[in-house]
């Protein structure tokens, strides 16, 4: 089961099930699930939207509204070199650090890093930024948990941790302004409720860089290279840490493009994960 926020032209934000390429709207008038987040807090996400929805309400066809990003008031945090391919690259664009990617590779303790308030995401089809300051920019394709305040996993979703390589790469302590910066995190295009993912190691990821009209960069892998558990992840997230309105944890990339790639204003990015479906965002600068 699927779920996505959407909102008409001209009309107020809402949440709905997505089905095929038509949202069926959930009710939320008056009762206890007032927002996407009310849902995700239930016991069982799926029996209440089963209840929120009514079978007679005019469905939406996807195309008429603007998807949002499936978040509320949920921080967004990130792990970090989860994957051998990003240990690599890490390990190669900064010499001097090194030594710290190949250690936290292999640590007990995850990279767990702060990426973005709701306000700085955006959703499906908008655009993600580069910084004007760097100038070897990458998107980061990451399967992303969905966690309600109980850091319970209720479903997954795609994100985007955009990333400026060249100032994550001139010092470590520099990586908060490579990740974080306005537009600098895309999610959507819906949340897959946790039952209804495929396994992990089935979990395939994509990542295509389209460039007038060209794929500029190509990659993939799957969610059974990431190094770590997702319960290992959540478990660190929740360490001395309170989350009250649940939070998004991007689990880290699998996909790196070679050193010679940076993405341009105007390229699109799009990231298919399997059971998920597929986030495109146009990239700008400036
Ligand atoms: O340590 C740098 C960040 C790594 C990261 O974001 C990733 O591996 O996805
Ligand atoms: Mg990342």
């Amino acid at each position: 089961m699927k779920l996505v926020k959407y909102a008409p032209p001209g009309g107020d934000e809402m949440f709905g099930r997505l089905d095929g390429d038509e949202i069926i709207p959930l009710l939320s008038t008056g009762g206890q699930y007032q927002t996407l987040t009310d849902v995700l807090e239930a016991d069982d996400p799926a029996a209440v939207v089963a209840l929120l929805t009514d079978a007679d309400a005019d469905r939406v066809p996807l195309a008429s509204v603007s998807l949002l990003p499936p978040v509320d008031r949920q921080e967004v945090w990130a792990a970090g070199v989860t994957y051998i391919r990003s240990r690599k690259a890490r390990m190669d664009e900064s010499e001097g650090a090194a030594a710290c990617y190949d250690k936290v590779y292999e640590a007990p303790r995850p990279e767990l890093f702060f990426k973005a308030m709701p306000y700085r995401v955006v959703g499906p089809d908008k655009p993600v930024r580069i910084r004007n300051d760097a100038a070897w920019n990458v998107p980061e394709p990451e399967l992303a948990l969905v966690l309600n305040s109980q850091l319970k996993l209720v479903g997954f979703t795609i994100g985007n941790d955009m990333s400026s390589r060249d100032i994550e790469g001139e010092n470590p302590l520099y990586l908060p302004q490579a990740k974080v910066y306005d537009q600098s995190c895309a999610l959507g295009p819906c949340i897959t409720l946790a039952p209804a993912m495929p396994d992990k190691p089935d979990i395939g990821i994509h990542l295509a860089v389209i460039r007038r009209a060209v794929v500029a960069f190509e990659g993939q892998t799957t969610a059974a290279q990431l190094h770590r558990t997702f319960e290992d992840l959540i478990d660190y997230l929740g360490r001395d840490n309170t989350f009250r309105y649940g939070a998004i944890l991007l689990t880290g990339t699998g996909i790196v493009p070679d050193d010679s790639f940076t993405l341009h204003a105007g390229d699109v990015i799009n990231i298919t994960i399997d059971g998920i479906g597929t986030l495109v965002n146009p990239v700008v600068q400036g």
